[in-house]
């Protein structure tokens, strides 16, 4: 999202997941080492992420690559700290990704609004008090230590039961040290004392993460799980497709991705955005009417009762922001219209009575699909039985 003036501001374009654009200015970060070293280029790069969407700018001093020279803190500083002050200067919303304490409370002195711990607070035992007494969000990510222990630390018995259970215990220990849980971040840390099948088994199961009830984020981008997907010797810069494509796949699970090239990540948001059908939902059942409906000429005589299940999918996330009638449903109406429709006029089959219910239904301009179910519990059906029914899914054309 692009405020006026044109800086990045937090939270999503549209109801999507943020994109966070990586900056790096490290001399040996693996994708983009050395290139952004220099003040103008850095801001440069970080005014084109801006302009292709992205929300947070992540800056960086300190690779965590495998082999990477930890970096001490007043270096780090001196590479980050003038960057976050001309991104802050030009109005956009910034990260600080560091594991240090002093350079977590120097950058948000600076300006910056969220402190990136890829340690989740345990490199620094200062850390978790500093941020508690900061402005700033926090990101709590599953670490189980630097790179020169990932070979022996990357056994799980199942890496997503186990990455929740280390990161949630991290969480629980940054809301002792007294950082707010609204302002709390978790990421499963791909690649971090991580296989291949980790990673994708953490992905697969990022609902559980979520139930956490952090905001979540994920960083997939460039890193060697994607790129084993790809024919050797493929650039590094060619696993942004696979990048968009996964967050792309996993956007309804996640509140921001961390990417370096945010322009691809943007577009493959775009995609999805378009192609989803909103998960929120409102349900009616057994809704009961009189009707009809049927081939016999007793059911046209006597008429019989009808039980009606509806799913309404619709997005609700601002009627539930502004607490507004007018941007969702109002269910006692749509209730109403349903059992008008089913005691209307008698037709043979549920099959129509369904076909008018959902019409009604995506009649109402915020629903997206409707998933109507016709229960016809006295049919006459001649041997024993519970109910039957039938079950429609109608979008909106
Ligand atoms: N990955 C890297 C660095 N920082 N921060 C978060 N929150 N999550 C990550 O997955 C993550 C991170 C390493 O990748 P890079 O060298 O491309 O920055």
């Amino acid at each position: 999202m692009t405020s006026p003036s044109g800086a990045a501001q937090p939270g999503p374009a549209n109801h999507g997941p943020a994109l966070w654009g990586i900056l790096n200015v490290t001399p040996d970060s693996f994708s983009d080492g050395g290139r952004f070293e220099g003040l103008d280029a850095a801001v440069a790069q970080a005014e084109q992420l801006a302009a292709d969407g992205a929300a947070v700018i992540d800056v960086g001093g300190e690779s965590t690559r495998p082999g990477a020279e930890p970096v001490p803190p007043q270096l780090e500083q001196q590479r980050v700290l003038p960057v976050v002050g001309a991104l802050v200067e030009r109005g956009i919303h910034v990260s600080i990704d560091t594991m240090h304490a002093s350079t977590a409370a120097a950058a948000v002195e600076a300006g910056a609004a969220i402190v990136n711990d890829v340690s989740g607070g345990l490199a620094d035992p200062a850390m978790l008090d500093t941020v508690a007494a900061l402005d700033a969000d926090y990101v709590v990510m599953h670490w189980r230590g630097s790179s020169e222990h990932w070979a022996e630390r990357s056994e799980y018995a199942w890496a997503p039961r186990e990455v929740v259970d280390e990161v949630g215990a991290r969480l629980d220990a940054a809301r002792s040290a007294g950082i707010a849980h609204s302002r709390l971040w978790v990421d499963p840390g791909l690649g971090f004392a991580k296989r291949p099948e980790h990673n994708w088994q953490v992905l697969a199961h990022l609902a559980e993460l979520r139930a956490l009830g952090a905001r979540v984020l994920v960083g997939a981008s460039r890193k060697r799980f994607l790129g084993a997907l790809l024919p050797d010797g493929a650039a590094t810069d060619e696993r942004d497709l696979l990048t968009a494509a996964l967050g792309a796949l996993i956007a309804d699970d996640v509140d921001a991705l961390r990417v370096h090239d945010v322009r691809s990540s943007a577009r493959a948001l775009a995609v999805q955005a378009a192609l989803a059908v909103p998960r929120d939902a409102i349900t009616l059942t057994g809704l009961r009417a009189r009707a009809h409906h049927g081939v016999f000429e007793h059911e046209r005589r006597d008429g019989q009762e009808f039980i009606i299940d509806v799913v309404a999918r619709l997005d609700l996330r601002a009627a539930a922001a502004g607490d507004a009638l007018d941007r969702t449903v109002h269910y006692g109406v749509l209730a109403e219209q349903v059992v008008a429709a089913v005691e209307r006029d008698p037709v043979d089959l549920i099959e129509t009575v369904a076909e008018r219910i959902a019409s009604v239904v995506l009649e109402h301009s915020p629903v997206a699909e409707v998933e109507v179910t016709v229960h016809k519990p006295q049919a006459p059906i001649t041997v024993p039985f519970d109910d039957v029914s039938v079950t429609i899914v109608r979008g909106r054309a």
